[in-house]
């Protein structure tokens, strides 16, 4: 049911000198640990819940989340961890959240699909699918309608291009030249349903171009080549061209959610885009350009490991929030500044 063969893995040149490279693995690495962690977590009934890991596709999170601005907005879907880490979010107000805590980024009450983060600008986290779409056009708008010099990113899955809500803010976004980036995440799967069963359009790009806006499809295995379309992308929809799409096409190499047989696609396949996996080709790719020796690699993996432990701890010894507060926060008063 993939409409599409497997490329070979990326190799191209890095264009970053060593400590820009090197961040740029410790970004990678930082998801994978954290993600691998929570899995072990939610065997142990730590976390609960709904856990989309986003394992395989943090190449996308970690090449577009560098070549955006603190004052830009980020929206997200269901499978944000990576992009929440990667925004700022520190690490350890995440796994609160994991585990419900009130040291959580949304006090424990949103769970692993709901990190949010107004300082930073990160607006969900997002449960519903093709949910974030309409929340990020109407950020832009604000923006436009207010001239504040920001764009809005908004990630999610082609599984959003089914729905209404794609087509709406895709069609609004472009008919008001407002500055958004739709960055969509295909993975080729929407939960058990591949692409080409639910769609009859699998080019997604002419898809979202028959709003007219530029639509490119893009590497999302190959960091760099997400970077640097983000970027060129993001400069110009900051410079008032209009929204842009970009289709990072990836593979996720976990199950959907921690419910999932994973009945409708082959092991061959999983395995033959795991070659294709963002950090050890983009390691070896350093590794042959002198940017990186194994000694550096481990330690910045322990270094990311060591973080996750102190996360791991921090959720431990975080509080529940009492019952007493909770009609805390369900609705604004009419007075509210
Ligand atoms: C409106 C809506 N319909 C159905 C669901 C159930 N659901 C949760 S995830 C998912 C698949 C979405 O796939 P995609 O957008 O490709 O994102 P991915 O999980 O691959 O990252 C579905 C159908 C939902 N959350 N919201
Ligand atoms: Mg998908």
């Amino acid at each position: 049911m993939n409409p599409y063969s497997v490329p070979s893995p990326p190799n191209g040149p890095v264009p970053w000198r060593k400590e820009v490279a090197q961040a740029v693995l410790h970004d990678l690495l930082r998801v994978r640990r954290m993600e691998e962690r929570c899995a072990q977590l939610y065997g142990e009934q730590k976390i609960r819940g709904f856990l989309h890991l986003y394992i395989g596709e943090e190449a996308i999170a970690a090449g577009a989340l560098r070549a955006l601005q603190a004052e830009d907005n980020v929206v997200a879907a269901y499978r944000e961890h990576g992009h929440a880490l990667l925004r700022g979010l520190p690490m350890q107000t995440i796994m609160a959240e994991m585990y419900g805590k009130q040291e959580g980024c949304s006090h424990g009450r949103g769970g692993s699909m709901h990190l949010f983060d107004r300082a930073r600008r990160f607006f969900g986290g997002n449960a519903i699918v093709g949910g974030g779409l309409p929340l990020a056009v109407g950020l832009a708008l604000a923006d436009q309608m207010r001239q504040r010099p920001a764009i809005t990113a908004c990630f999610f899955g082609e599984g959003a291009m089914a729905e209404g809500a794609f087509h709406e803010a895709v069609n609004l976004a472009a008919l008001w030249k407002l500055p958004v980036l739709f960055l969509c995440e295909n993975n080729l799967y929407a939960m058990g349903t591949a692409l080409a069963r639910s769609e009859a359009q699998t080019d997604l790009c002419a898809k979202a171009a028959s709003y007219g806006l530029p639509a490119l499809t893009v590497d999302g295995m190959d960091v760099v080549a997400v970077h640097a379309a983000v970027q060129t992308a993001a400069q110009q929809v900051r410079a008032g061209g209009g929204p842009q799409y970009l289709e990072l096409r990836t593979y996720r190499f976990r199950a959907h959610s921690m419910f999932d047989p994973e009945l409708y696609r082959d092991k061959a396949e999983v395995e033959a885009w795991k070659t294709r996996g963002p950090i050890h080709t983009y390691t070896a790719r350093l590794k042959a350009q002198g940017l990186l020796t194994e000694e550096e690699f481990l330690a910045l993996d322990a270094r990311a490991q060591a973080e996750v432990e102190q996360a791991v701890a921090y959720a431990e010894a975080g509080t529940w929030e009492p019952a007493s507060d909770l009609l805390r926060d369900v609705t604004t008063p009419e007075t509210a500044p």
